[in-house]
């Protein structure tokens, strides 16, 4: 069972003038500030996307204040990508590697939906697999997105269309064919990269994205184990049983917590 609440805007969080950004915003503030202890949380993992910019720039600013500097210059901050890595650089923290800090005290990022289970579809940044390892490896995984990304049942449709897969490329035309012929998908589309649309694009891990609608998913876990099974299959975009919060942000700065 679920629970919900309010929390009203930070004070003094000054207007960014878009309305999109203040929701990211404020929701990334808030989740780093009631759920990094600085004293006790040693290993971070830093997520992907828009949204998690700001609990990188949180993080930083934390390095600022005097009260927590020694305690923040300790930290280790895990990335789970390129773009998460630049963000760790670009706000003067510590970097690490997983395979070093394998155990994470908590890990931050965003997500492309939730459900009010708290069951998440990710991957429209192809960055599933490193996500998933980081969020895997937390004691506690904190979920930052704008309300938008609120949905009863996880649709697939923020993104692309559907559940990004990501798959080893010899096997991608066999996983396509099984998609569609034995769990049913209405589409697959194998994702493409750049503006020209050039070829597919490849992941960190030198794998391929699929795409896969299943218009509205009645059980993500089931869906997630099927997909899994299938040789070739690398990871899904279903986050299943993995969050322990999420905080969507709203435009007027105030942001709803779910447990
Ligand atoms: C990552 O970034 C992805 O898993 C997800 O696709 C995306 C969310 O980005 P944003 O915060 O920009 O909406 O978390």
């Amino acid at each position: 069972r679920r629970m919900f609440y309010t929390v009203p805007k930070i004070d003094d969080l000054h207007s960014l003038g878009s309305p999109i950004e203040n929701a990211k915003r404020a929701a990334a503030y808030r989740a780093v500030d009631e759920n990094l202890d600085v004293f006790e949380h040693k290993v971070i993992g830093i997520g992907s996307g828009s949204t998690v910019v700001y609990v990188a720039e949180r993080l930083g600013q934390y390095l600022k204040d005097a009260k927590f500097t020694d305690y923040v210059s300790k930290f280790t901050c895990i990335a789970t990508g390129f773009q998460s890595k630049q963000l760790i650089m670009d706000n003067g923290l510590n970097f690490g590697v997983i395979e070093q800090n394998p155990n994470i005290d908590i890990a931050f990022d965003g997500a492309d939906e939730v459900d009010h289970q708290l069951q998440l579809i990710k991957g429209g940044g192809a960055c599933l697999f490193q996500e998933k390892l980081v969020s895997t490896s937390a004691e506690k995984f904190i979920v930052v997105a704008d309300s938008s990304k609120r949905s009863p049942r996880l649709l697939g449709v923020n993104w692309r269309q559907g559940v990004p897969i990501e798959v080893v490329p010899p096997a991608y035309v066999k996983v396509k064919n099984e998609l569609l012929s034995k769990l049913n998908a209405a589409n697959v589309v194998l994702r493409q990269g750049g503006r020209a649309k050039a070829g597919p694009i490849v992941t960190d891990n030198n794998n391929f994205i699929l795409d896969a609608d299943f218009g509205e998913i009645e059980n993500p876990k089931e869906l997630h184990d099927k997909i899994k099974a299938m040789v070739g299959v690398v990871e899904t975009g279903l986050f299943i049983d993995n969050a322990a919060k999420v905080y969507f942000g709203n435009s007027d700065g105030t942001v709803d917590v779910m447990v």
